[in-house]
């Protein structure tokens, strides 16, 4: 059936359509005619956040923690460029968002008109793909491509950019509308070879690692993962992006490898002859200096993005498909054969490894805060149900190492573009997404001064998240590569928290929160405690912390995997050093 109405109407309409609940955004003259018929929804929520930065990350924590695709609107212009932030980390680290923009009248794109940005043109290279719509008649079904191309194949950003006057003007609607996207049909199903040759190098080899991404999880397929490691007993690493889509507390796995890796997931991959990569895209971060990366390594990579393999690393065997397909049919290849690598050595050594150097830290004389004690106490007591949301630095880190993963899908961050000011907007859509879950962000002081402003949205609509700020009084990442690389010469990295500017407590209280402050190890037990009882307004904790904590290992940017440091100038002793 066809009905009349306005292209803000049939935006709306296509909206529900497609079963969105949420939409992050704020208001503009470009967008506003969409703003009217959204009044009044019953099935979409509109959430005023306080900043555009904050809608996308809220858009990416909803779709993170729910597995369906984020929604965020702005208006034109310095709304639109507000969002290219937050695009360009879902570009990042593959997370479906639709992000719908107002655009000047159709008339005036290109006369430099008030508040006009070429926002397609911006983001043509940080968005899966985007839109212009200057036709009315255009808007459902381009929204029903948009959610079609975000959530299928590899994951991603798309833009619709809309003109007012394509908002303003009469036409028609009907549901479904029919897509037109010829050239899009992303591969799912592996090749049987190509499966049969993987099989085979993993029965062949002596030293095979399953390193395994962000892809894994985004393909539904922890379960079929945790079949194939125990079907064939290989040692897994789960990288930044997939911790917690293997058991940390499995006797098979790792760590996470890379710049603050393990040194039994480090070692491991170092040492390999054979990487079944995973969902990976072989980052920077995870090999360090590329040509010295697990030099005797065989590679299988398996990515539903075909632009992914052999970017970095030459795949002996390259996979296209969907991860899930990709392990189902290397779990039943390598039962059907009945053939069985022998690992053992493999094991004598990785298992020398991690006895030998598991995490640790300094604890500190002077009876102030170790942040690594904080992560370990809230991972303790808030337990692998809650979601962690983390911003970017040490505090991400610490994060990753000491809290422990067990459910795919627990641990949120900013990967790829490592997007300081990620943390609370994403942990408010993370929280909007899963209303019954109990989540956390993890931020650090730096961080939290970039996009706090969104404890207003969380106070006003609802929304209890906790925020564990990591308060070492420093952009204390930076702070780290200052001190290791740049002769201790702190330029321009203390924030002077100490001071309290700002007084994270009261700024808590400001916003319409609840405010703790956890200064000494041993009141940190009861804060957090005290801060998972209160479950009806947002709760930050200032955890004042020593600020020379540093997050080790490291392995030093540019540097070889084999160079990693467990201490300064201290290194891990390989066993193939004695060989
Ligand atoms: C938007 C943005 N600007 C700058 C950086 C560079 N950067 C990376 S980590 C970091 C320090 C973060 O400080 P804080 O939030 O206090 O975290 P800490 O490292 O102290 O735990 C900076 C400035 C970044 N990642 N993102
Ligand atoms: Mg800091």
């Amino acid at each position: 059936m066809t009905e009349r109405m306005t292209g803000a109407q049939s935006l709306v309409r296509a909206l529900e359509h497609m079963d969105v609940d949420t939409v992050f955004g704020i208001p503009g003259g470009a967008i506003l005619p969409a703003y009217d018929p959204l009044y009044d929804s019953t099935k979409v929520r509109h959430v005023l956040v306080r900043h555009e930065q904050g809608a996308g990350h809220a858009a990416e924590g909803y779709a993170q923690a729910t597995g369906r695709v984020g929604v965020c609107m702005a208006t034109s212009g310095p709304g639109a460029t507000n969002l290219v932030t937050p695009i360009a980390d879902a570009y990042m680290d593959s997370v479906p968002i639709v992000a719908i923009t107002g655009q000047v009248a159709s008339a005036a794109i290109g006369t430099d008109a008030f508040q006009e940005a070429d926002i397609s043109g911006i983001t043509m290279p940080i968005t899966k793909h985007n839109f212009l719509i200057t036709d009315p008649a255009d808007i459902p079904r381009t929204i029903m491509e948009a959610f079609h191309i975000a959530s299928t194949g590899r994951p991603g950003p798309v833009l619709v950019d809309i003109s007012k006057d394509a908002l303003q003007a009469e036409t028609t609607f009907s549901w479904p509308p029919v897509m037109q996207l010829p050239g899009y049909r992303p591969v799912t199903r592996p090749h049987s070879k190509q499966i049969r040759e993987a099989a085979k190098l993993i029965a062949e080899a002596r030293r095979p690692v399953l390193y395994v991404g962000g892809g894994v999880h985004k393909a539904g397929a922890s379960a079929e993962l945790l079949e194939l490691a125990e079907l064939t007993g290989i040692p897994v690493v789960t990288t930044l992006m997939a911790r917690g889509t293997f058991p940390d507390s499995h006797p098979q796995h790792m760590g996470m490898p890379g710049m603050h890796g393990s040194v039994s997931a480090v070692g491991a991959l170092q040492q390999s002859d054979l990487i079944v990569g995973l969902g990976v895209r072989f980052d920077d971060r995870v090999t360090g200096q590329l040509s010295s990366f697990a030099p005797r390594a065989k590679i299988v990579h398996a990515d539903i993005d075909p632009a992914e393999i052999s970017k970095n690393r030459h795949a002996d065997v390259p996979i296209v498909g969907d991860c899930k397909e990709v392990i189902t049919d290397l779990v039943s290849t390598i039962r059907a054969s009945g053939e069985h690598g022998d690992y053992t050595d493999w094991w004598t050594a990785l298992n020398g490894y991690k006895a030998t150097y598991p995490l640790g830290y300094d604890t500190w004389e002077d009876g102030s805060l170790a942040p690594q004690y904080v992560m370990e106490r809230l991972g303790a007591i808030a337990g692998p149900e809650a979601y962690y949301v983390a911003g970017v630095g040490q505090h991400q880190m610490w994060a990753s190492q000491f809290i422990g993963y067990e459910k795919p899908g627990t641990f949120i961050n900013s990967g790829g573009l490592g997007t300081m000011g990620f943390a609370v907007p994403a942990a408010m859509g993370a929280k909007m997404g899963r209303p019954d879950a109990t989540v956390w962000a993890i931020d650090g002081d730096g961080c939290f001064q970039m996009t706090n402003q969104e404890l207003a949205t969380c106070a006003i609509e609802g929304v209890p998240v906790k925020i564990a700020v990591i308060n070492n009084g420093n952009l204390g990442m930076v702070r780290q590569w200052q001190t290791l690389f740049y002769d201790e010469r702190y330029s321009n990295t203390n924030l002077q928290t100490t001071r309290r500017i700002p007084d994270f407590v009261k700024l808590a209280e400001a916003y319409g929160c609840v405010g703790l402050r956890c200064e000494r190890p041993e009141d940190v037990d009861a804060t957090i405690e005290k801060a998972m009882e209160i479950n009806d307004v947002p709760v930050v904790i200032d955890f004042v912390v020593h600020q020379d904590a540093m997050v080790w290992p490291m392995v030093a940017a540019g540097t070889s995997n084999d160079d990693i440091k467990i201490a300064r100038d201290m290194a891990p002793k390989w066993e193939n050093e004695d060989d």
